[in-house]
């Protein structure tokens, strides 16, 4: 009976952690309300096909809200990125903590962010967090409450852009195809950036491949160390 106690809570733990959306930002000024600016899906799914366009900012079979917000960032400070298993979920479930891979943030400036769907070209990398000292990104940012810390560039032009922050969860990877990724799009206008600087960009779907090191891994059997480290998917990040 005991046996058969601790299994069915270990069951309802994994079921209650699960998957995670990125649905709520805060700034230095404010945390704005869960899906305020950001297009988030009712089911917290991953993306596993690294050539969709669904790769941008999330799609069927994990269809996106629209806002019709924009949040207002300053160039040079730092925003939190709130990660939850669900819309409705707390600082304390953020994720299945068996899902363990890089943490990633990207920026493309747009027209209109409150439309733009992301796909295609203008993405610049402006964060990034892969396996350090045994510690994973996510394992940061879960046992952060949640929060992915992303500095926005003080150096770049403002404007309108979509700000793409991205979880990726290895547990599968050891088959193309298997990794897990979750990525949800804010809509922001930054203001009181230098623009001295243009970052050279990529196109998403485009930045990964299946076949990528940090995306087919077998994190379990070969996990990475000092003497094979972990290679981070996707362009190198910008700095001013
Ligand atoms: C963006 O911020 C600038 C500077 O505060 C402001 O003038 C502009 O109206 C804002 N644009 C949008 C779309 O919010
Ligand atoms: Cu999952």
């Amino acid at each position: 009976m005991k046996t058969a106690g601790l299994a069915s809570v270990a069951i309802l733990a994994s079921l209650a952690s699960g998957h995670t959306i990125f649905c709520q930002l805060k700034t230095d000024e404010q945390t704005y309300p869960v899906s305020h600016a950001i297009r988030t899906p009712s089911y917290d799914g991953p993306q596993q096909d690294v050539n969709s366009q669904n790769m941008a900012c999330n799609g069927p079979p994990n269809p996106t809200m629209p806002s019709d917000k924009i949040i207002d960032v300053k160039a040079g400070s730092t925003v939190a990125a709130v990660w939850r298993h669900t819309l409705e979920s707390g600082p304390n479930d953020v994720m299945d903590p068996g899902h363990k891979g890089p943490v990633m943030a990207y920026l493309k400036k747009v027209t209109d962010a409150k439309t733009d769907s992301g796909v295609g070209d203008g993405w610049f990398k402006i964060q990034e967090s892969g396996f350090s000292n045994g510690v994973w990104g996510t394992d940061t940012v879960i046992n952060n409450g949640g929060d992915q810390e992303i500095k926005i560039p003080e150096c770049i032009e403002d404007g309108q852009y979509l700000l793409r922050a991205e979880m990726i969860a290895l547990h599968g990877a050891r088959s193309a195809n298997g990794a897990q990724l979750y990525m949800e799009c804010a809509q922001i206008n930054i203001s009181g950036g230098s623009g001295s600087k243009k970052p050279s960009t990529a196109s998403i779907p485009g930045i990964y491949k299946s076949s990528d090191p940090g995306l087919l891994i077998d994190i379990y059997s070969r996990p990475p160390s000092g003497s094979n480290p972990y290679t981070i998917p996707g362009p190198k990040v910008f700095t001013c």
